[in-house]
């Protein structure tokens, strides 16, 4: 299950989740598909990383994942994978399929042609580090090996389908929804005549004599939504089924594509974000998808319960830091009305590592990815790039540019933003919508939060000519898990990770220069041991609750900040 609902009614869905063959080379760190005999063969689920095995907790290396599957009829099919850590090799019956990098963001191959009878998928699966990946580097957070996304093969009914339909809400000054279209048709064959249907919010409708090119087809429609429509904001998240269909000219369904949207605006205004044309202040918490039981390869009840904690906080948004996250969870933001940061895959990346062979490919197809997939979900409101990256350089302020003029080009619904860590050396704060600013005052820095927000504020005032919104988009400070200092308060106690974050939010949540707050961060996760100098346990202890999701003391405390924060901004 690759979303929390049903995508499809025509497409036969069979699930790749589930037990795999594991290869590992008993020598060195690689292997091929023709060296199984000699490999180390071993059972591992998907979704799922090889570091929950006995004796791979550390394999940084290659992998063959293998597994059979049945197909009752010929048929054309699409093999979708929602992630793969990091860097896979596809081969179907022994012929390779393509090549995908980043373990966070979605990807498929078509196969015009599957005969009935049993197949066997092979995945050659690395999370080396080095030429081999620009952005899966050792990090403040754990680059995991495995299928750590959900699988599945798409049976088609036809040889066309639906790749997506991009929905873009609008609203007149008269407070009437309008809606763009944009439909991405795929045709493994050759070129013919159809027509589109979309359903929405009680519209029908219906675009004929529509040319269907071998290749990809884009097609643009609009519709506006005369009926009372209901907003979809963090209070009431209301989402709407909207139906895609391709239907032969005699009336055949050959595809379709159900997805779940919002009606929302979401732009900015002068130092506001507003959401609906009212201003909106996100405030929540920095997450990683990390688990001590599945490292990356997010479960559905581990989901559930980080969206629970989420909820139970008071919190109204959480940044997916630093890489797109996994659709199910995106899913439940929507439901929740839990307000998104996206942001592409990247941290803290010196201006060399940017200059890595590999760099601008790999993040130019991670951010296509990213929103292509993500395009529909109105929880998302900011797209993000490059958190703490080289934004202090010319050569990376090109970079920057570069990533920012691609998002724009792909979506022009959402602001963008990056968090920087630069400050006053950042040469980059002009560029996007949003600026995010990670400080960590009392933590890193002796000083308290209101003086260097001041510092900040007023640094802002100089450099622009127009105020943007400005979100402190990491504080906090570090707690180990049950060690108590209550005298002392020193650095890594519980009390004193509660008295950073209380001194903080206080700051944080009552300046009106502000559009948003984001606690350094939800959970404790891995860390590459290369940064285990500064990371006790080998873990970045920054959480306020536990890697086990077990609420440390300042918990309650930015509950209680959270929920009265919440009813104070209700109540205006
Ligand atoms: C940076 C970075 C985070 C994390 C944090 C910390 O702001 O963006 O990923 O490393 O610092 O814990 O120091």
């Amino acid at each position: 299950m690759t979303r929390i609902f049903q995508e499809h009614r025509t497409r036969k869905i069979q699930d790749l989740n589930g037990l795999w063959d594991f290869y590992f080379p008993r020598k060195g760190s690689n292997i091929s598909p023709m060296e199984l005999k000699k490999a180390d063969r071993r059972i591992l689920s998907v979704p799922g990383v090889w570091e929950t095995l006995i004796g791979k907790e550390n394999y940084r290396g290659q992998a063959l994942a293998s597994k059979c599957f049945e197909i009752d009829s010929d048929s054309t099919a699409r093999l979708v994978f929602k992630g793969i850590s990091h860097t896979a090799v596809v081969f179907l019956d022994g012929k390779e399929l393509g090549t995908h990098h980043n373990a966070f963001t979605p990807f498929s191959f078509d196969i015009p042609k599957i005969g009935a009878g049993s197949h066997r998928l092979m995945v050659q699966i690395s999370n080396e580090h080095g030429d081999i990946s620009a952005l899966h580097v050792p990090n403040d957070y754990y680059n995991y090996g495995g299928i750590n996304r959900p699988a599945e093969l798409q049976i088609l009914a036809a040889t066309s389908y639906v790749r997506y339909n991009h929905f873009s809400p609008s609203q007149t000054k008269s407070g009437e929804w309008r809606a763009q279209f944009s439909v991405q048709i795929v045709n493994m064959y050759g070129d013919f005549s159809a027509a589109v249907r979309i359903r929405l919010a009680g519209q029908s409708l219906e675009f004929k004599g529509l040319r269907v090119k071998k290749g990809v087809s884009g097609f643009a429609f609009e519709c506006i939504f005369p009926r009372a429509i209901l907003p979809w904001t963090p209070e009431t998240p209301k989402l709407y089924e909207l139906e895609t269909e391709l239907v032969s000219d005699d009336g055949a369904i050959l595809d379709d594509l159900l997805d779940r949207v919002g009606f929302r605006t979401i732009e900015t205004k002068g130092s506001k974000i507003l959401l609906n044309r009212r201003p909106v202040f996100m405030f929540g918490f920095n997450r990683h998808e990390d688990h001590p039981l599945h490292g990356s390869a997010q479960t559905l009840d581990t989901i559930l319960q980080d969206i629970d904690i989420i909820v139970d906080s008071g919190a109204n948004a959480v940044r997916t830091s630093h890489y797109p996250n996994d659709e199910r969870f995106l899913d439940l933001c929507d439901e929740k009305g839990i307000l998104v940061w996206e942001e592409n895959h990247a941290r803290g990346l010196s201006l060399e590592q940017m200059k890595h062979p590999r760099f601008r490919e790999q993040c130019r197809n991670c951010i296509s990815e990213m929103i292509e997939s993500h395009y529909n979900h109105p929880s998302i409101v900011l797209w993000g790039i490059l958190n703490e990256c080289s934004s202090e350089t010319p050569e990376g302020r090109e970079l920057y540019k570069e990533q920012f003029a691609q998002i724009m080009k792909l979506d022009k619904t959402r602001p963008t933003t990056f968090a920087s860590c630069k400050h006053f050396k950042d040469i980059c704060q002009d560029l996007p919508d949003v600026l995010g600013w990670n400080m960590y005052s009392n933590w890193y820095g002796n000083s308290p939060p209101k003086e260097d927000l001041q510092r900040m504020a007023d640094w802002l005032d100089s450099l622009l000519d127009n105020p943007k919104p400005l979100i402190i988009s990491e504080f906090g400070g570090g707690a180990i898990p049950g060690y108590f200092d209550p005298r002392r308060k020193a650095k890594w106690s519980e009390e004193r990770q509660a008295e950073i974050l209380d001194e903080c939010l206080d700051a944080y949540l009552n300046d009106k220069r502000l559009s948003g707050a984001f606690i350094w961060q939800f959970c404790d996760i891995r860390v590459d041991q290369s940064w285990a100098f500064s990371r006790p346990r080998s873990m970045n202890n920054k959480g306020v609750i536990s890697e086990f999701r077990r609420p440390k003391l300042s918990y309650d405390l930015v509950k209680r900040r959270f929920c009265g924060f919440r009813r104070k901004i209700c109540k205006t």
